[in-house]
């Protein structure tokens, strides 16, 4: 028995389903996951001392690689000052002004501990300043595990199969509207079913927990057009895609604007961060400057900010690094549609920038509908393919490949080389 069956089976005895979080669990793929010992760069390395070219980089954090050595060498010295102080610091004042400069449409910004209390205080905020209760949301887009956002949702609740959480209150998720991806009418007709009622359309600018879906740039001017006509706040939830695509996102990536957005992952380097932000004169409302109450023990962490300032600030300063990232990424997806092409199988793959996803299913994704229509069965085979290969990725067909800055064109084609094999074999 491998060191990860015998930690998984003393996991389950204790943390439900033997993880912290579901999406780690290898539920619709099969089998034992593997329990990680140490990562660097592009690679992880498990307890058994398998190594993996890893596609899941923490989900997102690890956009530089694993342990990046300016962000540990940061982490390490803000640790020897303390870990949390319960006060203000210096390095959360000068946090706030890197995402400033590197989004210049957020003016005013608000750190908490994960991308789902971004989520949870933004809309929150929202609903604050407007003074109206109901959010519209998309099918397939994940925004966390807060009451409100877990109908419909995408990522770990849409792998598992349950269309929405159980124990949310039917209070809570009325307020909760859900529009189709990449289809204006149906926000259009929520609008007019709920006049002047709804405080926010929350969006994933790229959708990346349904997979990977890159809507029309048309569809996210449209909302932002909707927005403007009936009162409501764009929120984009850059999650995932915030300093991923391009420094400032993927509001810069379509020059679309919204009222709010949201961030984790990559401002976090790998430790506990999330933040939203956006107009000042929304953001006010929060306090203790206005009545929208939001709070948290470790919010600013000195040393998650010290970890998240090191990222950012290579980021900022090496703008070259999106190009080779981006490059790395384009050539993923370029090849692997040769691929499709040249074995015929029925595949899709979307992606932009150094998120891809490869779908098992003909059909053209474009939203959660036509994400479905994927064959789960085939896709465990070719998660279970890859990681014999010494190829890591998301073990749900409903998540991205995260492509870093350390993956090498050589990493590339190892990788289109593991799925040429993979084809070879269902094609026949
Ligand atoms: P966290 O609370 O997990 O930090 O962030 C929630 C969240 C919010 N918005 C978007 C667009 C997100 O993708 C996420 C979280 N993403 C998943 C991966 N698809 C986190 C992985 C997990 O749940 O373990």
């Amino acid at each position: 028995m491998s060191y990860s069956e015998q930690l998984f089976e003393r996991a389950i005895c204790k943390i439900p389903g033997g993880v912290n979080s579901p999406v780690r669990a290898f539920l619709s793929v099969g089998g034992t996951p593997r329990f990680i010992d140490h990562a660097k760069g592009q690679y992880m390395y498990d307890v058994d001392g398998n190594q993996y070219l890893d596609y899941i980089g923490s989900w997102g954090p690890m956009i530089l690689g694993h342990n990046n050595d300016l962000v540990k060498d940061a982490v390490i010295k803000a640790a020897e000052r303390g870990l949390s102080f319960g006060a203000a610091t210096e390095v959360e004042v000068i946090m706030a002004e890197v995402v400033c400069q590197m989004v210049p449409f957020v003016e005013m910004i608000r750190m908490v501990n994960s991308g789902t209390e971004a989520v949870m205080s933004a809309i929150r905020a929202a609903r604050g300043f407007t003074g109206r209760d109901k959010v519209i949301k998309f099918e397939g887009c994940y925004h966390g595990h807060a009451d409100s956002m877990l109908v419909k949702a995408g990522s770990g609740v849409m792998t598992s199969g349950i269309p929405s959480s159980s124990g949310v209150p039917n209070g809570c998720a009325k307020d909760t509207l859900t529009a189709r991806y990449n289809d204006l009418d149906s926000v259009i007709q929520l609008m007019e079913q709920n006049k002047g009622e709804v405080a926010c359309i929350i969006v994933e600018p790229i959708a990346a927990n349904m997979g990977v879906v890159v809507p029309d740039r048309a569809f996210l001017q449209g909302l932002r057009d909707i927005c403007n006509a009936e009162g409501s706040l764009l929120i984009f939830d850059e999650v995932i895609t915030g300093f991923r695509l391009q420094a400032d996102g993927a509001s810069g990536y379509f020059h679309i604007i919204p009222d709010l957005v949201t961030y984790g992952k990559i401002i976090g380097a790998g430790m506990p961060v999330g933040a939203y932000g956006g107009r000042a004169d929304v953001m006010k409302v929060i306090s203790p400057v206005g009545s929208v109450y939001q709070a948290g023990t470790l919010s600013g962490n000195p040393i998650a900010m010290a970890a998240g300032l090191a990222q950012l600030n290579e980021l900022k300063e090496h703008p070259e690094i999106y190009i080779k990232l981006n490059a790395t990424g384009q050539m993923l997806r370029d090849g692997i549609t040769a691929l499709i092409q040249k074995y015929d199988v029925p595949c899709q793959v979307n992606g932009a920038g150094s998120l891809a996803c490869l779908y098992f299913t003909k059909e053209n994704v474009i939203d959660y509908e036509t994400a479905k229509t994927a064959d789960i069965e085939q896709f465990a085979k070719y998660f279970h393919f890859l990681l014999e290969h010494g190829i890591y990725i998301g073990p749900s067909q409903f998540e991205a490949m995260f492509v870093s800055y350390a993956h090498t064109e050589q990493n590339i084609m190892q990788t289109l080389d593991g799925i040429e094999e993979f084809f070879i074999k269902i094609a026949k």
